[in-house]
This record gives C-alpha cells, structure tokens and sequence, in this order.
C-alpha cells in the first residue's frame, strides 16, 4: 500500500497539473486504476499501453499529438530511463511489479520496502481516491490482478448481488456477477484501437455497474454490445478447448491465430473450470512451441524435470508456468510430463469402486465394465469416465 506521505504526494502533483497524461498497462488493473485517477482529477488524458510493455524513447513519438504538462504511467513493469530523461515533464510511476532503478521519476511501488508485496495498482489507486461511488471499479481492478481485496466487506455490504461472499478468487472471477463485469473490461481493451478508445470514453462516464451489467443506459447497452461480439469469439475458443478435455490429466489446446489474444484469460478459466486437470496452450511460432500451463496444483516440478530431456526452457511460478518447447520434441515433451505428472500425483483407486457399483442388474453374469478396465490401465485419471467428461462439456455450453 501507500504510505499517508504518498498518497498526499500523488493527491497534490494531480490537482498541481491542468493536463496529465495517463499511461497504463493493457488490462483491467490498469485500466481500473486510469479510471480511479481520472474521476479524481477529470482532467487530461490516458493512453494505453499495448503489448510491448515497456515506456521507451519510441513512446514518445507516439504521443507528441498529446498536450500533456505531466505524466502518470499506472502499472507498467518497465519505464525506461531514455523515456525519463527526453519527457521533460515531471513523471509519477506507480507501480506493483519488480522494482526498478531509475532517476528522476516519482516512483511508488510497494515492494521497494517489501519484495514479497502484492498490491495490485488499482488498490493504490483507490488510495488516491477512496470514491466509495468508484468501489466497484476498485473491486474490479484488484479482482483482475488475482487479489481479493481488504475492502471486501464493504464491497459486499454494497453490492451484495455482484459478490458471494463466500467467493475464492476463481469463483469471484468466473462465477460471480462481478466477474462478468471483469470479462467486460478485459475484453472492451481487445480489438482495434479505435473501437477500445472510444468505450474507454464511455467508461469514464458510467456511474455504476448495473449500467453495463443490466444495459441500463445507452452507454452501457453500446459497451455491452461491443463486449458481446468479442465474447462470442471467445466462447468459440472456450469450448472448442473443453472439448478437448479427455481422460487424460492434461488439458491440452493447441492454436494458431492469435488475433484476439486470450490465451492467459482462457487458462485460468479453464483451470478453475477443470480444477484437477493441467491445462496447457500451445501455440506454434517458428519451429517451436509457446506454452502456457496452468494448475490448482504444483506442476513446476513436473515441469523441470521434463525440461530435462527435451529441447526447451520454461519454468514459472508453482501453479503457473510458461515454456518453450522445440517443435520437433513437441510429442516428447506431452509424453513426458503426462509422465512426471503422474509420478506426481498418482491415480487413486476410490473412483474405480464407484463406478462398478452403478452396474447393478445382473452383476452375477456381467463382467467388469468396459470403462473400469480402461481405467484401471490408464492409470491417470481421478475423474470420472470420457462420458461423464462430455456431458459436463454440455453443461458448460448451455451456459
Ligand atoms: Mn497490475
């Protein structure tokens, strides 16, 4: 968090400004935490920050069309020190990811004292600004970036239909009103930049969730709109990748085209969806094989270890991990670490029972079913049979 001292710092350097520039990271915290700040202000303007994730020299060209008097990057890993020294306007940096050296920058980040914190930007932001009329914003942003925040109760106490307040981060996000209302921002920053301008426009004219969620106002029914049709490409991708899903313990979806981007937000929702499985996305760039691996249980192990006889490099965080794997090892590497997952975390033999109960009539005569022995080989799987796995799948698409 920051400090009483920062916060009045930040507070005084946005009313001493006519014209700030904001410039901030291409999702929901970043976006959450633009809005916190401009509603405080209502003044200047954001620009955000696409792909590259890093404020150079080069940024500036980009925005010279811009009559700014002071700039506010809103978190944003890397500011380089080229952009510092050729801005020639004061530069305020709040951010929450790795901490940098650089001069002549106003930087707040909370890990300079403490490496291990986990601040989402937008947290720091409602600092700035404590709108309680913004707190759904502020929820949101925190929500984005994998935090449940301290404000929960109050959150709850407001809007007690957008929350559970039983939620986990997992069911806040992909459960839960509020949730859907993440997807929203998430996917309105998608798509052409044009079209994500003008409904970041829009956003910071809305005054309340229901606007959008219930397509109360013209502007939210057009936000809505616009989200709708992005989320149509992503349900396209959604349940193509559950389709996917066998017996297997891995969850494997392997793709192409990458226009919309939605890699990272489709496998944490299909880790949370699939909770025992290893979800990997796998996507092919020049002879080799970028992936993402998720799951509610340590796989970096397992993961290491594969690395170990394959042509590749990866590794992560314990339930989130990302390779590169040489093309022609591909197949390998599946083996592989469907092996050391296994190794990891061995079948268990209860589901087996169960499933011979179920056959009832005439068990004098009939042998085992079909599935148990199957299963039994396999060796993988502590859910249920490929059937089962498929009607689930239906489920999914209904919803
Ligand atoms: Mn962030």
């Amino acid at each position: 968090m920051l400090s009483t001292k920062e916060v009045k710092e930040i507070r005084e350097a946005l009313q001493s400004f006519k014209s700030p520039l904001f410039i901030y990271d291409d999702d929901p915290d970043g976006l959450c935490s633009f809005l916190l700040l401009y509603d405080y202000v209502k003044e200047g303007r954001g620009v955000i920050l696409k792909t590259s994730s890093s404020v150079d020299a080069n940024f500036i060209k980009l925005i010279h069309l811009y009559q700014f008097d002071s700039v506010f990057i809103l978190d944003t890993p890397i500011v380089e020190q080229d952009f510092i020294d050729q801005i020639k306007v004061p530069v305020y940096w709040v951010d929450h990811h790795e901490v940098l050296k650089r001069n002549n920058v106003k930087y707040y980040n909370p890990r300079k004292n403490d490496p291990e914190a986990y601040i989402p930007t937008t947290r720091m932001a409602y600092q700035v600004n404590p709108n309680p009329d913004k707190l759904w914003l502020a929820m949101l942003g925190c929500l984005s970036d994998y935090m449940i925040p301290d404000f929960k109760n109050e959150f709850l106490k407001r809007y007690p239909d957008l929350m559970d307040k039983k939620s986990e981060i997992g069911d806040a996000l992909f459960k839960d009103q509020i949730g859907e209302l993440e997807r929203v921002f998430r996917f309105l920053l998608k798509g052409k930049s044009s079209e994500v301008r003008k409904c970041i426009n829009i956003l910071t004219r809305i005054k309340t969730p229901y606007e959008i969620l219930n397509q109360e106002t013209s502007k939210g029914k057009y936000l809505w709109k616009r989200f709708q049709k992005i989320d149509v490409e992503y349900q396209k991708m959604y349940q193509f990748a559950q389709s996917k899903k066998t017996r297997s313990k891995l969850l494997l979806y392997e793709y192409n085209d990458n226009k919309w981007s939605f890699t990272a937000y489709l496998s944490n929702e299909l880790s949370t969806k699939n909770p025992k499985k290893v979800v990997i996305i796998a996507r092919k760039s020049n002879g080799s094989m970028k992936v993402s691996l998720r799951a509610k249980f340590n796989i970096r192990d397992a993961l290491k270890r594969t690395l170990e006889k394959v042509e590749g490099k990866g590794g992560g965080h314990p339930n989130a991990c990302g390779a590169v794997i040489e093309e022609h090892d591909w197949e390998h590497f599946l083996n592989y670490f469907k092996q050391e997952i296994d190794k990891d975390y061995p079948c268990k033999k209860k589901v087996v029972k169960k499933k011979v109960v179920k056959v009832k009539k005439d068990h004098t005569k009939q042998s085992k079913p079909k599935s148990v022995g199957k299963s039994v080989k396999n060796k993988t799987n502590p859910e249920k049979s490929s059937k089962h796995s498929k009607k689930k799948v239906k489920k999914e698409v209904k919803k």
